[in-house]
């Protein structure tokens, strides 16, 4: 009859065949067993010309995987307390937003906003995405503008303003940075982008996001943790 008992060296194998974030966690127990079976004699532990016996190996090993796990999970958590951290406006409503991004055609550039996250131009003339700013900050400002015909402008009164600081450096000038103006429309849309001054861009931009009434920061209730 054959044998069908799997040795240790095919059941590492097996791992090769799993997801990822399984294979830290089964290689560890994995060694975890081996030394268990070497502590109860049931698998030989039989050290070769001077290498290191097997269950040493395998405690390394252990110890390795526990680690690379922990690793793993601190940096999740530091992520994690970073987006805590993070302004999403009320009630949260940017949130479900962030990563997004959509541009617009003008001029020279291509311009990029991604939702809390970054701004960007592209050159139509070629060459990489130049960061124009990393999303800091939300921001209430008074627009005062008259309405346009199109609908595709700021208007007058409160409106939010994403603060995107912190850039790509300027040559011989300041990192670059965007302030994002939001009012209310039906679709995402990059309406204008200028520069006021040299690497200072302002970007308006219609969203449904921005058809609730803005509320002063100090009206803002505090994330409650
Ligand atoms: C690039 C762009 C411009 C900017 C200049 C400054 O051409 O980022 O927007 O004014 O650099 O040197």
């Amino acid at each position: 009859m054959a044998n069908h008992r799997l040795t240790c060296f095919e059941v590492y194998n097996f791992e090769a065949y799993l997801p990822s974030f399984l294979r830290e966690y089964i290689h560890g127990k994995l060694d975890l067993l081996r030394v268990w079976l070497i502590e109860n004699g049931i698998l030989a532990d039989n050290p070769k010309g001077g290498a290191e016996s097997k269950r040493v190996v395998a405690a390394r090993d252990a110890f390795q995987s526990a680690a690379n796990d922990l690793t793993s999970k601190e940096n999740q958590l530091t992520e994690a307390q970073r987006d805590l951290e993070m302004d999403y406006g009320t009630d949260d409503i940017f949130r479900a937003l962030k990563g997004k991004c959509f541009s617009t055609d003008s001029g020279e550039y291509e311009y990029e906003l991604c939702w809390m996250d970054k701004t960007s131009q592209k050159s139509k003339k070629g060459g990489g995405h130049t960061t124009m700013g990393n999303y800091v900050r939300i921001d209430t400002e008074m627009a005062d503008e008259e309405a346009r015909v199109d609908g595709k402008g700021l208007g007058s009164g409160p409106r939010t303003v994403l603060r995107y600081d912190n850039g790509q450096g300027c040559w011989n000038g300041p990192n670059r940075r965007t302030d994002v103006w939001l009012a209310c429309a039906e679709k995402e849309e990059i309406w204008r982008v200028s520069e006021s001054e040299k690497c200072v861009y302002r970007m308006e931009v219609g969203t449904p996001a921005a058809c609730e009434d803005v509320q002063q920061p100090a009206e803002r209730p505090k994330d409650e943790l």
